[in-house]
């Protein structure tokens, strides 16, 4: 302590930023990709809340053409420079480099945009190898330059500018990220959240990492969260039940942002944020406002006598069909779980459940026609879910008797008769189906034949679906039930594989499937029992050799190889109209065969995205884009999960 050596400055050091490069995880959550971009989030917020208090429209974010290096520019007030009274520093360097010393965090009238742990300017410096904090101000630019935090050159007037702002430059530092590679989606994605959740704001994205005709973008959104709302609505393809939607601003104290409408969809949709950051887990302002908005439709319903008779409204049966987006801005956020995304300040619940509840009961007691038409809506899930309860007893109780007796007619069943080992192909038609059922290994192969197009499931009610014959015989085959009454166990296969057409067709009854089983089998995906087989588009032969190409740019690979051995044979390429015209051997070699075949396991990487995906899909009828690992299955088969 008493060190002579020791002087003031290198006190600020010590109390400044040296733990930040110690312990990064603590301030940033961790130095893998999430901390990384959590750097770009800090340096974003700055400049958000520049807006949010009125002084700043336009925000900048460039992603410069090494991925590696982001530039954050916006045109507000620009951070002082000017000598602070007490550390004799200009309010520019304090702010970048002491821990915590936002200045604008210490007036009390500022609203923090957020920030995960709230830390701000510094830490970004602090874990980057340079850093350049350039303001234009009172007629000038200035520019201060550090590097891993530390000053590098003092403030330097660049020369005369005009209006005023703040830019930041900073490129992490590479010894304590082990891999800086920014992704232009995830910037992408919550600038464009920023402009919903804050009205007006301008936010636009220079990506020079992109070919040039993608490079730029700008979000703006003047209705906020309401155009936010009416894009997921459409985007869903959701039928809306009223018009306007209910929305409820408060900005005193805790701010708190909320949109919501009640659609014709079977599912609630709810997206919600914490200080402008996504929280895909909930937590207790998603708390808060269900419980705030079940109290207010109950009381309109009572007090409107407007209970159904012979069923009883659940807490679902409200939400059923309900969309919207939550916002709320909260001073010291504590996020819980394993990724973070759920809010845990306890006092939130009371804060939404508070405001929600009388501001929704009056909107529903001032729009009574909007308020019947989601009531009736209401009303609807109540019946639907007693009628699709008997559907699904009734599906489950033929499925739980395991007797063979009780399996659909055409599914050919395999003779081994534990789960483990055993793979059900769900095939799409018939005649792909009797090659499959010929070429296969009848131990430990099941077939399954559909026949053409099964139900699009996206929107239609559990009980609808079941009475589509398709999807009934392959949740009876599954043996292990669904919804409520789904039992892991009582699962009759290891694998349950696709296989379907390597064209356009092929995809559309995949995705049909694949959105079946994410929306009523869920757990069969989670546990990774979901696999895509890959039958070939093109056989090449050459001389006596035979190749299988799954794709064009197989098979423009394989051509390329057998032209650089150069032997000469001009190969002989047939195209797979469908799976039924394959000879049951060669299906059996290319696709079958667990020591030759190649399987895509089906795996869901985010919630949010996964739904919003399967939503545009199945909306505009595309081809699917879940994320498939590609599993090369005589090496992989059970070795990774
Ligand atoms: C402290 C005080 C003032 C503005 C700011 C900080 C400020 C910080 C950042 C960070 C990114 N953009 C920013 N814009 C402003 C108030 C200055 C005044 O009163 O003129």
């Amino acid at each position: 302590m008493a060190s002579t050596n020791y002087t003031a400055k290198d006190i600020t050091v010590l109390e400044g930023l040296e733990p930040v490069r110690k312990r990064p995880g603590m301030y940033i959550g961790g130095v893998g990709s999430t901390g990384l971009h959590h750097l770009v989030w800090e340096t974003l917020d700055n400049s958000v809340d520049e807006a949010m208090n009125g002084h700043a429209s336009n925000i900048w974010v460039t992603l410069h053409a090494d991925g590696s290096s982001i530039t954050i520019e916006d045109d507000g007030r620009g951070i002082p420079i000017d000598k602070h009274p007490a550390t004799k520093k200009s309010a520019l360097e304090v702010i970048f480099t002491v821990l915590h010393a936002g200045g604008k965090f210490e007036h009390g009238n500022y609203k923090t945009a957020g920030g995960l742990h709230g830390v701000g300017a510094s830490v970004v410096n602090a874990l980057s190898k340079e850093l350049v904090a350039t303001v234009k101000r009172d007629g000038a630019q200035w520019e201060m330059r550090f590097k891993q935090g530390k000053l590098v050159s003092g403030l330097k007037k660049l020369g005369p500018a005009r209006g005023t702002g703040t830019t930041v430059h900073f490129r992490p530092d590479a010894a304590i990220f082990p891999k800086i590679e920014f992704d232009p989606a995830i910037i992408k994605e919550r600038l464009e959240v920023a402009s919903y959740l804050h009205k007006g704001l301008k936010v636009s994205f220079e990506d020079e990492t992109a070919p040039p005709k993608d490079r730029k973008v700008t979000f703006e959104h003047t209705e906020g969260l309401v155009d936010y709302l009416k894009k997921i609505v459409a985007d869903r393809g959701a039928k809306p039940v009223h018009e306007a939607p209910f929305v409820l601003t408060k900005d005193e104290g805790l701010r708190i942002d909320l949109v919501v409408q009640w659609t014709e969809a079977t599912d609630e949709h709810l997206r919600s944020y914490v200080n402008g950051i996504p929280t895909g887990s909930g937590g207790t302002h998603e708390t808060g406002l269900r419980g705030g908005l079940g109290k207010a439709v109950r009381n309109f319903i009572e007090t409107h006598n407007l209970s159904p008779k012979g069923v009883t409204l659940t807490a679902e049966d409200i939400r059923e069909g309900m969309t919207g987006v939550l916002s709320v801005f909260v001073q010291e956020p504590q996020f819980q779980g394993q990724t973070k995304d759920r809010l845990n300040n306890p006092e939130l619940v009371s804060a939404v459940d508070g405001v929600v509840r009388p501001t929704l009961e009056h909107w529903l007691n001032h729009n009574i026609s909007v308020a019947e038409a989601i009531v009736a809506r209401i009303i609807l899930a109540a019946r639907a879910r007693e009628a699709s309860r008997a559907a699904q007893a009734e599906v489950s109780r033929k499925s739980a008797t395991s007797s063979r007796l009780n399996l659909p007619g055409k599914l050919s069943d395999c003779t081994n008769s534990t789960s483990e080992g055993s793979e059900l192909f769900v095939v799409e038609g018939d005649s792909a189906g009797g090659s499959a059922k010929q070429g296969r290994d009848r131990a430990r192969q099941a077939i399954l034949p559909l026949r053409g197009k099964v139900l699009n499931t996206e929107s239609a009610s559990l009980a609808k679906v079941l009475e589509n014959k398709e999807l009934a015989d392959l949740v009876t085959a599954l043996g292990c039930g669904l919804g409520n009454n789904f039992e892991i166990e009582k699962l009759r296969y290891g694998k349950i594989i696709i296989l379907a057409d390597a064209d356009s067709d092929g995809n559309h009854i995949a995705t049909l499937l694949l959105t079946f089983i994410y929306r009523h089998l869920p757990k069969l995906i989670t546990n990774g029992k979901v696999y895509l087989a890959q039958p070939p588009l093109y056989r090449i032969d050459i001389g006596k050799d035979t190749f299988w190409a799954l794709d064009d740019a197989q098979k423009e690979a394989i051509l390329k190889q057998h032209s650089k051995n150069g032997h000469g044979r001009s190969p002989e390429i047939t195209r797979f109209k469908g799976l039924g015209e394959m000879m049951p051997k060669v299906l059996w070699e290319t696709t079958l065969n667990p020591r030759t075949r190649r399987l895509l396991r089906v795996e869901i990487t985010d919630q949010i995205t996964t739904d919003r995906v399967i939503n545009e899909l199945m909306g505009k009828d595309a081809s699917a884009r879940f994320r498939f690992i590609m599993e090369r299955a005589d090496e992989a088969d059970e070795l990774d999960v």
